[in-house]
């Protein structure tokens, strides 16, 4: 069956592993309380093939691949999340669409130990590293831009979209250390993921920038330990130093105008306390345009001293008389109206 639904990732009251849902692949994650409905964030785009291949479930159009997979329960969870990442990396090659540049990660019990007294993000991180390591012996694979967050129950769960013919570029950010390049401190192996991608199709005559999971992180350090405000202005100048005019020339990326704040769209915050979430909405309503979507959620971070992150994505028109052939691939939100903008 041909739908034009790629995916949709339900940030809701119940956590349900992905199926086919109506023909499309569908992913409910636990991320609000059993009284908040949440909102159902669905990626569209041409008529999509959707299949279903042991735990990961799939769809894809001839350029996008949307897919989505649970790493079932254990008490390590290090090999099974090596396993899954390398059955998604097979499947990306085997369907053709090798470019992968935006994954999420919902990591319940994120925080706590696994049966070996090793945090369960550091566990999970460990097997990621260990998937792209050996993927990257057969062929070349990047990292992409990503979001590994915790979640209020559930397995642990990702999905991601890789693509066949764009053009992508990897971001870091100039006053933060490479995530794959951390120290030892925090953790046998480092985080697997870049700052930001840059997805471009030159017919389209747009670019998509897909912003990981952004942090109050300088170097490789957390600063401001129990500062929500302050995290929350370092996070987001990080934001704007990665989308500034010097960090995308330094990249090799060109924009007519240049990109702030007021760009972003489709912003996840994550709060680690629920009592936080109205100063966070306050602070980020100054900072976003306010058109934007943006949606909160009570989660934990993958460090015990963060308390906020946010991600989001910049649709940026190429041309000079402002024409475009499309938008490149972002999400549509649908959001229940008790939990909109409380
Ligand atoms: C950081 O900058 C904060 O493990 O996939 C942000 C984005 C973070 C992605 C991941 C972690 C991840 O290190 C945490």
């Amino acid at each position: 069956m041909n739908s034009r639904v790629l995916g949709m990732v339900n940030f809701g009251p119940v956590f349900r592993k992905p199926v086919l849902e109506e023909g499309s692949p569908f992913l409910s994650l636990r991320m609000t309380s059993a009284d908040e409905k949440g909102f159902v964030e669905q990626w569209t785009a041409g008529p999509a093939q959707a299949s279903v291949s042991g735990n990961l479930v799939y769809a894809h159009d001839g350029e996008y691949l949307f897919c989505a997979a649970e790493i079932p329960a254990s008490e390590r969870c290090r090999n099974l999340t090596r396993k899954t990442y390398l059955a998604a990396f097979e499947l990306m090659d085997e369907l053709g669409y090798p470019r992968l540049f935006r994954m999420w990660n919902y990591i319940p019990r994120i925080n706590e130990d696994n049966a070996d007294g090793l945090e369960i993000y550091r566990d999970f991180c460990a097997g990621r590293s260990e998937a792209f390591e050996l993927y990257g012996r057969r062929r070349h694979l990047p990292m992409p831009a990503a979001t590994g967050i915790g979640a209020q129950g559930g397995n642990i769960a990702f999905f991601f979209l890789s693509c066949r013919s764009g053009r992508v570029t990897f971001l870091e950010n100039p006053r933060q250390m490479p995530a794959y390049t951390y120290p030892r401190q925090y953790g046998p192996r480092s985080p697997s993921f870049a700052r930001a991608t840059c997805v471009q199709h030159d017919a389209l005559g747009v670019l998509n920038l897909y912003i990981s999971g952004t942090a109050s992180i300088i170097g490789h350090e957390t600063v401001h330990r129990s500062d929500l405000m302050r995290q929350c202005d370092v996070t987001l100048e990080n934001i704007s130093l990665l989308i500034g005019r010097d960090n995308l020339i330094r990249h090799g990326i060109e924009t007519p105008a240049d990109l702030t704040l007021r760009d972003v769209d489709f912003i996840k915050v994550y709060v680690r306390h629920a009592e936080d979430i109205p100063a966070v909405r306050r602070r980020c309503r100054e900072a976003f345009a306010p058109h934007a979507n943006i949606q909160f959620l009570n989660v934990d971070i993958c460090r015990s001293d963060l308390l906020v992150e946010i991600e989001g994505i910049i649709t940026v028109p190429l041309r000079a008389d402002g024409t475009q052939d499309g938008a490149g691939l972002k999400p549509r939100w649908l959001v229940h109206e008790e939990t909109s903008d409380q």
